[in-house]
């Protein structure tokens, strides 16, 4: 409205024009206020109302955040090697953080290379793409129907891989072998020739489930079958292998490739890396460069990881542990639907439908009482326990869940 009315009062006193010329200029700087602080939140709640309820909880006295271990901050040590970190360019290969932390990564997982990328999204699409560009034309990937590849990256192989996903029902997260067989296309003209097959360990909407290592060595015998490449998504594989008491090379030998985040559990503040042959990392850093994960003195954030590497795997246990704890808790609530003795790592996932609440509403009650979470299904909530959650906060969080119910 002002600024039609100054458009059109060009003879106007002057005073009148200093008035619209002040209306004008407070409308556009509500204008610019109203677009940079209010359309943004609303419209960030839109689309993460699709996955999640996310709810937006104020802060009260007590507040534990069990919503992810990706909350986690970067530790002390980390904040110090990022502050002394040597860099260079990474794109031509000239960064000496990135360098170690990518020879410190493969050599863990008893790969022979690493590359060092932004997230665990784009580590999984570069390995996908990396696995599949001889025939991403016609192509399928086999993966567990509820696989963060498959549910959580925006269908990234579909999108920009011209994959289609072929899910597969796993048990925990462990997809059959003869299920895993029988997926498998290679001869028929109407059907799309299996390209890949993908686990996840652990398996996150599995409730943190570790994939047995005969499940591994089954998954294997399959891929070898069809001489088709098999790639884990490890995002949380040091928790499997804080699991089972073994190295992390135990669990990553039956795959290609594998995807390991830093920025989870291991509390580095942004990054993953992924693993595999020489070959076929060579041929990944040309993938991380076509979706523009080509990154320049990010040294300073592979310090950060070097540090993951090295002083956070072994506490993971600790987490793990707080996770059954809580478990043990949760199961003897009413409402509450929950094996403990399934809880393996550091998530734990139980129903509330007998408690007459959806898992929003009881994410967001539960918020209001000062435990933050998140709602992974109508009825499925997740706690997730990280480094910031302490035994000690146990109870709280059990006297927390026992109010709302
Ligand atoms: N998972 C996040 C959310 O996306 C759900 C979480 O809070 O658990 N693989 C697995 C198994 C993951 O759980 C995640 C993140 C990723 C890949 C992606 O990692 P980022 O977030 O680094 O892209």
């Amino acid at each position: 409205m002002s600024y039609i009315i100054v458009t059109f009062c060009p003879g106007a006193v002057k005073k009148a024009r200093g008035f619209f010329t002040k209306c004008l200029m407070f409308s556009l700087f509500a204008e610019t206020r109203r677009r940079r602080f209010f359309l943004p939140r609303q419209a960030l709640r839109g689309t993460m109302e699709e996955t999640h309820s996310y709810p937006f909880v104020e802060e009260t006295a007590m507040s534990i955040d069990l919503r992810s271990d990706t909350i986690t901050q970067p530790t002390e040590s980390m904040r110090r090697a990022m502050a002394a970190a040597e860099v260079g360019d990474d794109v031509f290969g000239e960064d000496p953080s990135i360098n170690r932390l990518e020879e410190l990564s493969a050599q863990k997982t008893g790969k022979e290379a690493a590359l060092f990328l932004p997230s665990g999204t784009m580590s999984n699409l570069v390995a996908i793409l990396t696995h599949t560009h001889n025939n991403a034309r016609f192509g399928e990937v086999i993966c567990e129907e509820s696989s963060h590849v498959k549910l959580n990256e925006v269908g990234g192989m579909a999108t920009i891989g011209n994959l289609m996903c072929r899910p597969v029902k796993g048990v925990r997260g462990a997809m059959p072998e003869e299920a895993v067989r029988a997926a498998v296309q290679v001869t028929d003209i109407h059907h799309p020739v299996t390209a890949l097959i993908c686990v996840e360990n652990t398996h996150n909407f599995a409730g943190g489930a570790v994939l047995p290592l005969q499940n591994l060595a089954a998954m294997r015998r399959v891929a070898d079958e069809f001489s088709l490449p098999l790639h884990m998504d490890g995002a949380r594989v040091y928790n499997a292998a804080a699991a089972l008491g073994v190295k992390v090379s135990e669990i990553t030998r039956y795959a290609d490739s594998v995807s390991t985040c830093l920025s989870k559990g291991l509390s580095a503040p942004v990054g993953a890396v992924l693993n595999g042959s020489r070959e076929f990392i060579a041929q990944a850093r040309k993938y991380r460069k076509l979706v523009g994960g080509g990154m320049r003195q990010a040294g300073i954030l592979a310090a950060a990881g070097i540090v993951a590497l090295t002083e956070m795997t072994e506490r993971l246990a600790e987490d793990n542990e707080n996770a059954k704890l809580l478990a043990n808790g949760l199961a003897g609530m009413k409402g509450i639907g929950l094996d403990p003795a399934a809880v393996e790592t550091n998530i734990v996932i139980f129903d509330v439908k007998a408690t007459g609440m959806t898992a929003p509403a009881f994410c967001q009650k539960l918020g209001e009482a000062g435990v933050r979470c998140l709602d992974v299904g109508p009825y499925a909530v997740r706690f997730v326990t990280q480094r910031h959650f302490d035994k000690s906060q146990v109870p709280a969080v059990l006297k927390a869940v026992e109010s709302v119910l």
